[in-house]
């Protein structure tokens, strides 16, 4: 039907405006981690607190784990795919003793390539419907979004961190209902 032309340039670009979005937030915050300094990045404000250091390894993990969510969903059947348990993923990587621009390289080029993958997810496939830990259905095109609300959530936080060090105040409480992606 040719009435599907439009709609369908109009999800094409919003892949390639979302991957744009990706590198952009991505390479601008990989020159700021890459100036902050290891140790720093790994002071817990308390023991059951992630430090900097490991909100960047729970965002290799995330990349980590929508990296298979992004490629699977295209196979053309609903697709089921397993949470994962995000404190538990930290702790047994023990990113606190990671090499810190290691992981920020690590992270920063796990994400070029998911913006180069998702460049090139057909129209068709973000329709394409996943289930993830038991959760209801939503497709691939949410996935997509909803991996860049994350991310830059945790950006924020990690910026807010940052602030604080240079500028005490009484410590935050983590805000554990946003752990979930
Ligand atoms: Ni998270």
């Amino acid at each position: 039907m040719s009435g599907n032309v439009v709609p369908l340039l109009g999800i094409e670009m919003r892949v390639e405006t979302l991957a744009t979005e990706l590198v952009t937030l991505v390479e601008s915050a990989a020159l700021d981690l890459r100036a902050f300094d290891g140790e720093a990045a790994a002071a817990k404000p308390s023991p059951d607190v992630w430090s900097i250091k490991e909100i960047v390894g729970h965002l290799v993990d995330s990349a980590a784990n929508n990296h298979q969510r992004f490629v699977r969903a295209q196979e053309g059947k609903e697709l089921t795919f397993p949470g994962y348990e995000q404190d538990g993923w930290v702790r047994s990587q023990d990113y606190q003793n990671q090499g810190w621009l290691d992981l920020v390289d690590l992270w920063a080029l796990y994400n070029r390539h998911l913006a180069h993958l998702i460049r090139r997810i057909p129209a068709a496939a973000l329709e394409a419907p996943c289930r993830i830990g038991g959760a209801s259905s939503v497709t691939l095109g949410f996935l997509l979004e909803d991996y860049v609300v994350h991310l830059r959530h945790h950006l924020r936080q990690i910026k807010e961190r940052h602030n604080v060090r240079l500028h005490p105040t009484p410590p935050r409480r983590s805000r554990a209902a946003y752990r979930r992606r």
